[in-house]
């Protein structure tokens, strides 16, 4: 009887283990299941390639806090946000500071010839501000007390628009600036254009 009894169990687990290393080795994918197994995993080579090239040859940047700032204190003498503007640090080469408050930009236009590569601050004098800077890969948060700090080159000469995206009150829509990057070279062929222009009336 026992024996009996043992001998199934044994066939049992036999059985059992030798189907479990068949099932390893002959793993059975179905053709479809495996078409799209692949198709998943080029998509995923695909997403991490474009991360890669993203950050670095596009100038892809996580904007990070720069430094603190009293928002009570940016109105002072000496601070660069009293009256924040566009500077030119060597040739192609700018820093602009922006304010932000409910609710407009200060400044809300800027020109820089194109070719210019501009490092942006910005920082609010009251409350959670958004800065979106179209057809650039600007798009950062002002929050006050925080100064925040990106880099970005304006190759394409044209006016790039700029909002709040962050809703900071009932006139938030009102809140909108632009970027105007002058084609250096139309400028000087209006100045050549000018000048035969001119002679002829001297003439
Ligand atoms: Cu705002």
């Amino acid at each position: 009887m026992s024996e009996h009894q043992e001998t199934p169990n044994l066939e049992v687990s036999h059985s059992g283990s030798e189907a479990g290393v068949a099932t390893a080795e002959m793993l059975h994918v179905d053709r479809y299941e495996g078409i799209w197994m692949r198709i998943s995993l080029v998509v995923l080579v695909i997403f991490f390639v474009t991360v890669l090239v993203s950050s670095f040859s596009t100038g892809f940047q996580v904007p990070g806090v720069y430094q603190r700032i009293d928002p009570a204190t940016i109105h002072n003498e000496g601070s660069p946000f009293a009256n924040p503007e566009v500077r030119e640090l060597a040739p192609g080469k700018y820093e602009a500071y922006i304010r932000a408050q409910i609710w407009s930009f200060t400044p809300n236009e800027i020109r820089i010839p194109a070719g210019s590569t501009v490092t942006f601050y910005a920082t609010s004098q009251d409350v959670q501000h958004g800065v979106k800077i179209a057809n650039t890969n600007i798009n950062m948060m002002i929050l006050p007390g925080q100064v925040a700090k990106i880099t970005t080159s304006f190759n394409k000469p044209g006016t790039y628009n700029f909002v709040c995206h962050e809703y900071c009150g009932s006139q938030h829509h009102t809140m909108y600036g632009r970027i105007i990057v002058e084609d250096p070279n139309a400028l000087e062929a209006e100045t050549a254009a000018a000048g035969p222009l001119l002679s002829g009336f001297v003439h």
